[in-house]
């Protein structure tokens, strides 16, 4: 099987060690740890509801790293300048490894990456709505790093104090290149803003088309957000949707006002009651119409993973008739 995992079996299901046992001493101990904001390690003993969610958020994350080089190695080739060029190949070059990382920690859990990537190219698994839409111009690169990039540090930083390990330790080295990421798209813009009418235009053309995705981005409202509670309890998640949202939106308005552009809504204004600012109704059918398959890019983006996945067959193909033929020498050399 094609796998870093030390624990998957052929035929990917989990090794014995890892099937759940009925004992409520064990449950207890699992508790206590969760309770006292400990780490559970990947041969500890976890609930196999807990192993499932692990798996479907962090596959689910992993795929989105990987999904999300997609829209902005669109511009590698076009990007304006050396600099920018440069810049940009090492940022999309980093979510690749960020996914890299996640699947590596997904597999902990006992699942292999062969399943993850079968359920990401079958459309079973699930990746982040915002990679389903267009990057139409170079301003959407610096949108996507400052709105996009700033939305999933957002969403990442409480990860890092995760329940789960691998996950938690993968988020903080993430979280560290994010913040590059979010730099860099700020630091574009900013630019841009000091150009021509033109150039201005296009900076505001592309807020405006991907402020409300970002919104969604964090998720359907918490009376809505059915892993929310259990995600809670465990400490996978710690901050919930909603939190998560308007802090974004807190803290990226001051950030709009010394960029030069509007943010579009116009319900969008300081509440000193609630200490935050008040903002419009997100379109969920809208966000759910992406999120099943129907945004304006999903067949796309589908389509060159499975591309990519199929053009590499004979990488992962002599790989594997390497380490056979090494390990056949290893076996001889030791008889
Ligand atoms: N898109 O009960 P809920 C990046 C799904 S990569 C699609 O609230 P949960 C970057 C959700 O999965 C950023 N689906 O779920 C990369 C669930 O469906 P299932 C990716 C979404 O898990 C390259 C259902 O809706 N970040 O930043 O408690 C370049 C109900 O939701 C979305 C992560 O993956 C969505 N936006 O909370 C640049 C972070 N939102 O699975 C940048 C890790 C919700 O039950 N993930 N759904 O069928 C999380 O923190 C959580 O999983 C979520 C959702 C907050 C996303």
């Amino acid at each position: 099987m094609y796998t870093q995992s030390f624990n998957v079996p052929d035929g990917g299901q989990p090794a014995p060690g890892l099937q759940p046992v009925a004992d409520a001493a064990l449950q207890a101990q699992f508790d206590a740890v969760v309770d006292a904001d400990g780490k559970i390690e990947p041969r500890d003993w976890m609930p196999e509801a807990y192993r499932k969610t692990l798996v479907r958020q962090i596959s689910q994350h992993a795929h989105s790293e990987i999904v999300g080089m997609l829209p902005e190695g669109n511009w590698i080739s076009r990007a304006p300048s050396l600099k920018r060029k440069a810049i940009l190949l090492a940022k999309v070059q980093d979510e690749g490894g960020h996914g890299l990382y996640l699947y590596s920690a997904a597999e902990t859990l006992g699942t292999s990456r062969d399943q993850m990537f079968e359920a990401l190219h079958s459309g079973k698994a699930k990746y982040s709505s915002i990679f389903n839409y267009p990057t139409l111009t170079w301003a959407d690169v610096g949108v996507i790093g400052w709105l996009v990039d700033g939305a999933a540090i957002m969403n990442q930083i409480p990860l890092c104090r995760c329940s789960y390990g691998p996950y938690a330790r993968a988020m903080i080295r993430v979280c560290k290149e994010e913040s590059f990421h979010q730099r860099q798209g700020y630091e574009a813009l900013l630019t841009m803003m000091q150009g021509t009418a033109e150039q201005k235009a296009m900076v505001q053309d592309a807020v405006n088309r991907w402020w409300w995705p970002v919104l969604a981005m964090f998720g359907p409202p918490d009376d809505n957000s059915p892993n929310s509670v259990q995600g809670m309890r465990w400490g996978i998640k710690r901050i919930s949707n909603d939190a998560l949202r308007q802090k974004f939106v807190d803290a990226t308005v001051p950030q709009a006002e010394v960029l030069g552009i509007t943010l579009p809504d116009p319900d969008l204004k300081w509440n000193e009651a609630k200490g935050g600012h008040d903002f419009g109704a997100i379109d969920w059918d809208d966000f759910w119409a992406v999120v099943n398959g129907n945004g304006p890019c999903n067949k796309e983006r589908l389509a060159t993973r499975v591309k990519a996945w199929d053009d590499g067959a004979w990488v992962r193909e002599a790989a594997l008739a390497h380490a056979r033929k090494e390990q056949q020498r290893t076996m001889k050399e030791a008889a």
